[in-house]
């Protein structure tokens, strides 16, 4: 007599760490470089528009002083350069203020306007422990179209 064998297929569910439904979501981030879509903050009077050459394929535009994009992510101890990628649309509309944690806010502005470039001043930032670390955006000036911010270690 023969025995028939049935094979039983596992169907492994994995689950991936990084998915991006849910604001205000903590997300854990190893000590390797790292982006984050300024789409997929948490958006005060903001809005997402398409942009084929941008990454994620969208852009926000913060439309007046009381705009903001905002995230707090899981960061790991270290010292991080910060770079933001954002159209500016010309010269007098390309600034924006960015702080990191309760340590850096500054003015910047991509390196040209025109096109999608990383902002001329990169950020040196310092976190002293491991923990959640804040990301807001606001306004200065109109039509800024931001498109997605570098950490690297
Ligand atoms: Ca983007």
């Amino acid at each position: 007599m023969r025995a028939k064998w049935m094979v039983v297929s596992v169907i492994a569910l994995t689950a991936f760490g990084c998915s991006q439904t849910d604001e205000p979501k903590i997300e854990l981030v190893g000590n390797k470089k790292f982006t984050l879509e300024v789409e997929d903050f948490k958006l005060t009077n903001a809005k997402v528009q398409d942009l084929e050459e941008a990454s994620g394929g969208k852009v926000v535009v913060l439309q007046d002083e009381y705009s903001q994009a905002e995230k707090t992510i899981q960061l790991s101890k270290g010292n991080y350069q910060i770079t933001v990628f954002a159209l500016g649309t010309s010269f007098d509309e390309d600034a924006f203020y960015l702080s990191i944690g309760d340590t850096f806010e500054g003015r910047l502005y991509p390196e040209s306007p025109g096109e999608i470039l990383p902002t001329l001043d990169t950020v040196h930032y310092t976190q002293k422990a491991d923990g959640p670390c804040k990301i807001l955006f606001t306004y200065a000036e109109p039509n800024v179209l931001l498109d997605h911010i570098e950490f690297v270690p």
